[in-house]
């Protein structure tokens, strides 16, 4: 079978729920992917950052492979012997009290939606059922209709009414907004991500997390990080929160906490916070199951055992440096932080971002636009430099085919 044969299978059995680029992937290592034809390409995506410790780490696979053939599931109705270990471990790694343990990063964020009212209605004192969360517009949370009821993105939102209420939308980076909005005593908490991904890598002013963080405190209001996307070395420090110090009172973490291997969501926070949320009023089949511990405790390790954080500023650093030396003027700017950057991109004679990335995957560079007109990159932090220079080159070639 041939790349057109296994994406006409796809066209003809699966739901059109997706427009992927046309390559057809087979194999994975590091910072490699390989498609059905046996091409090397450069994965610059990364799953959109699930795939930090890179594809296949031998450490992440080996903790898989062995708890699978221990024990995989035994739900919450009993204790196992992993998840305690997991959980003594992710609330040291990060300095909370508690886990709450999910699957996927969605589940994390509205975990994290019912825990914040809780706290609103049993600790602030908030009326049942008038609590409130204010939420970035051009946000992205994940999927489920209650967490696309705080999107203002027409494509995730349109036709899935009627919507959740409660949120409450204020401009991203804009504190004078949100100081606006923490006057309503009903508010329980402010969600946001600390850099925008999908909206194209806005990273916000300097001090904007920690004025944002103070304006909450003041007002009795939970700041909650979905760092889902930007946490785990992604921006060149453990979590994005930790460039400003700033620590939410609850943090969402998904995608690379099992270094894409598995899916493994949790959301953390102190006991005043989590305990609010009594025995039987959540939870999840898979939530906390001991394949997914142990994944993750093995993919926490690879993080700070190959100074995934320290790598990605450093690498971050020489990727904006070479991507803002290319001679093109279909590059507009170039934006980010570690190794979370977006280039965006100036259509010119017809050509779009989306004909850009089909050109970087000719050349054995695999990314794909955002919004139309931006192009995320966002290599697995354990790239090294030689590779990084290789990848610049090629993607060098790719843009100098539009001149
Ligand atoms: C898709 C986007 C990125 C996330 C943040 C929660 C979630 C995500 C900050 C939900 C998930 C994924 C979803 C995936 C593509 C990707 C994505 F393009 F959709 F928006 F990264 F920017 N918080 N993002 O970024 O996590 O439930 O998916 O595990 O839906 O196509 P999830």
């Amino acid at each position: 079978m041939k790349t057109e044969d296994y994406i006409k299978r796809e066209e003809k059995y699966g739901a059109h729920n997706y427009h992927p680029l046309p390559v057809v992937l087979e194999k994975g290592e590091g910072a490699y992917v390989w498609d059905v034809e046996g091409k090397k390409y450069y994965d610059f995506l990364s799953a959109y950052s699930a795939v930090n410790q890179g594809h296949c780490h031998p450490k992440i696979i080996g903790a898989l492979t062995e708890q699978a053939n221990k024990l995989t599931l035994t739900s919450r109705a009993f204790h196992n012997s992993v998840l305690g270990e997991y959980e003594e471990y992710i609330t040291r790694y990060f300095g909370y009290d508690k886990v709450l343990p999910m699957n996927t990063g969605v589940e994390g964020d509205e975990t994290a939606i019912k825990l914040c009212r809780k706290w609103g209605y049993m600790k602030k004192g908030i009326k049942e059922n008038q609590a409130k969360i204010i939420v970035c517009e051009n946000n992205f949370h994940g999927r489920t209709i209650t967490v696309v009821s705080m999107s203002n993105d027409h494509n995730a939102r349109k036709d899935y009414g009627p919507y959740t209420p409660g949120f409450v939308p204020i401009p991203y980076n804009d504190l004078k907004a949100l100081e606006k909005e923490l006057e309503d005593p009903n508010v329980a908490g402010f969600l946001l991500e600390p850099i925008q991904g999908e909206a194209g890598v806005y990273v916000p002013d300097e001090g904007y997390l920690s004025k944002a963080y103070e304006m909450c405190k003041a007002k009795n209001v939970l700041f909650i990080a979905d760092e889902v996307q930007t946490g785990i070395a992604r921006t060149g420090k453990l979590l994005a929160c930790d460039h400003e110090g700033v620590r939410p009172d609850i943090l969402i973490l998904g995608k690379a906490l099992s270094g894409g291997v598995f899916p493994v969501s949790a959301i953390l926070a102190d006991d005043d916070i989590m305990l609010c949320i009594k025995p039987g009023q959540h939870g999840s089949t898979f939530g906390g199951n001991p394949v997914a511990c142990k994944v993750a405790m093995a993919a926490l390790e690879v993080v700070k055992e190959e100074n995934l954080a320290e790598n990605a500023t450093y690498l971050g650093n020489i990727f904006r440096n070479e991507f803002r030396s290319i001679k093109s003027d279909m590059i507009e700017l170039v934006r980010g932080k570690g190794l979370l950057n977006a280039v965006v991109i100036r259509p010119k004679g017809g050509k779009t971002a989306w004909d850009v990335c089909v050109a970087m995957k000719e050349k054995g560079v695999l990314a794909k636009p955002t919004h139309g007109d931006i192009i995320r990159f966002a290599p697995p932090l354990i790239i090294n430099e030689e590779q990084m220079r290789e990848a610049m080159e090629l993607i060098k070639d790719a843009f100098s085919q539009f001149e």
